[in-house]
């Protein structure tokens, strides 16, 4: 008997990897238990060294850049189509090694090497499934999922490959040729079946996801008011603003659901608004534990406007949004809490594993710093940290947590999440300006009878708000832009300069000096590790 080749078997890793995933994503849609390739993936994000998960993202990011897609639409799903790839080639090479290894093992051990695979990867997942989640005992059924499905698997490789070590060799000079016809057949057969199982599966996953949302995010959203989603205010504080943007420039505040989503996760992690609460523990005089209707009946709501941007925000980028934050004071809860002498940092738990630390001597002098339960009029959705969330002025969306479900008061220093990984301890957010539109189509002809053209963009430099923008045109002078009164200190101000039109090829370019006049960096420097630096020029 001849043994079928290890390329082979990369094929029926493939061949039945495809399925399974089509499965587990079809049941999970129906009934929530785990998605395996995505808790494979979370939980091996929180292990590689940082600058590898950082290494890929950035990858994805200048793919995607490169391709002309937008990093903020494209990054979701260009993420879940990476992960899909990398948990399938993980299938083939488990096809391909166990092809091989069955190589050295006696005949007819398909089954039992099949099994041994299935167990071994099975209760490897197993494990990884219980073990991350906080609550062990509700993550038993979504790890018996994992378990007898890769054992069913494993199972059917081994199965496979049975098949195609086929029995005794028949007593004929045609012997190869007929063995080879019969495997080609089989290969054939699991290919069609392993197609339409995946394409069932998927399309009716797909079909579910899209359809409506799943049992537990309903469940959390549940406990939201059936308003629209976004609630724009009617009367922004800056509505008699003098200087109007020029069309073309960004709105200035951003409609929710085009702001910029960044996190560790693949889909948003769900938190159930009406059980959760928010301990407050550690060096405390009294343990608090806030639920939502407490943040809400027994604090003042404070609203800021906020401009929001990522330390992954490239020059000209488009991870960077704002809008309206309402929540309550820290200050305010520790203050109840009571700090007790010797405490020194704020260190923050999320649900979705990532943590941060904020200095208790920042929370003391900037009352602005606030827990968040609402985004524009609404609570926050799923993906922007429901139920409550952080706000840091002037730091990088990366030193303020999402999801957050536990707050200590400790005197241990920790590294937050991307800290560790190498990103900046302190995040300040860089100061930094775009060109967000010359207006070729909206030119109009001054008093003075010159022909006109509108430009404009924002420019932002954290809570250290903006004091002067200017545009340089080719090699000519700097001129100073006109500033539109901004919708608060905290967040980003549009600029507006009315360019007298020459006609040719043109490049324009702009920098702008923070509130405390400091010019922003013109060296190029890229995102990592401390934020982009340089002039935007279109
Ligand atoms: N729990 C949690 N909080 C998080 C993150 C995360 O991955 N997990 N990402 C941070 C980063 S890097 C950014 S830029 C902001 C983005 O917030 P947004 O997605 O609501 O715009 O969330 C921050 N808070
Ligand atoms: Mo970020």
């Amino acid at each position: 008997m001849r043994k079928p080749a290890i390329a082979t078997g990369a094929i029926i890793g493939l061949l039945l990897t495809a399925p399974l995933m089509s499965l587990l994503y079809l049941v999970n849609q129906l009934s929530g238990l785990a998605f395996v390739p995505f808790e494979f993936f979370n939980w091996l994000r929180d292990r590689l060294p940082g600058r590898v998960v950082i290494g890929g993202i950035e990858m994805l990011s200048k793919t995607l850049t490169f391709l002309g897609l937008s990093v903020r639409e494209a990054s979701k799903p260009a993420e879940f189509i990476t992960v899909l790839g990398m948990f399938l080639a993980l299938g083939v090479l488990a096809g391909l090694v166990f092809f091989a290894v069955m190589r050295w093992v006696k005949a007819g051990s398909g089954l039992r090497g099949g099994l041994t695979l299935g167990a071994g990867v099975g209760l490897a997942l197993m494990t990884l499934v219980l073990g991350t989640g906080k609550d062990v005992v509700g993550r038993i059924p979504d790890a018996l999922w994992a378990l007898v499905t890769f054992l069913g698997w494993g199972v059917t490789i081994g199965w496979a490959y049975q098949k195609l070590a086929g029995g005794p060799i028949p007593p004929s000079e045609d012997v190869l040729s007929v063995q080879q016809l019969g495997r080609r057949h089989f290969l054939i057969r699991v290919g069609a079946a392993s197609a339409a199982f995946t394409v069932i599966g998927s399309g009716a996953g797909s079909y579910l996801a899209t359809r409506s949302r799943s049992p537990q995010e309903s469940a959390a959203v549940g406990e939201q008011p059936t308003q629209p989603a976004t609630s724009t205010p009617v009367s922004l504080p800056n509505a008699n603003a003098s200087v109007v943007p020029a069309p073309g420039t960004r709105p200035e505040y951003t409609p929710l659901p085009e702001h910029y989503r960044i996190d560790i996760n693949l889909t948003p992690p769900v938190i159930d608004g009406a059980t959760w609460s928010l301990p407050v523990t550690g060096m405390v005089e009294r343990e608090l534990s806030l639920t939502l209707d407490d943040l809400h009946n027994n604090y003042e709501p404070m609203h800021q406007y906020i401009t929001l941007s990522c330390i992954s925000n490239g020059i000209g980028g488009d991870l960077i949004s704002t809008t309206r934050w309402t929540g309550v004071s820290v200050q305010k809860i520790l203050r109840d809490a009571g700090v007790k002498t010797g405490a020194k940092y704020l260190e923050l738990q999320s649900i979705d594993g990532f943590y941060e630390m904020v200095d208790l001597s920042t929370i003391a002098e900037d009352p602005r710093i606030m827990f968040t339960y609402a985004w524009d009029g609404v609570p926050l959705l799923p993906e922007h940290g429901y139920p409550l969330r952080i706000y840091i002025p002037d730091r990088y969306g990366m030193k303020q947590p999402k999801w957050i479900v536990n707050a200590a008061l400790v005197s241990i220093y920790k590294e937050g999440y991307w800290v560790q990984r190498g990103w900046d301890e302190a995040a300040l957010v860089k100061a930094t300006s775009v060109i967000d539109t010359v207006a070729v189509d909206d030119a109009y002809t001054s008093t003075g009878g010159d022909k006109m053209i509108p430009m404009g963009g924002i420019a932002y430099a954290g809570a250290r708000g903006i004091s002067e923008v200017e545009v340089r045109v080719d090699n000519g002078a700097w001129i100073k832009a006109q500033l539109r009164t901004p919708l608060s200190d905290t967040t980003w101000v549009i600029w507006r300069y009315d360019w007298p039109f020459r006609a040719g090829e043109h490049i324009f370019y702009v920098r702008c000096r923070d509130g405390t006049g400091r010019p922003q960096i013109e060296r190029r420097a890229d995102t990592f590790p401390s934020g982009a630096t340089g002039i935007h020029s279109k």
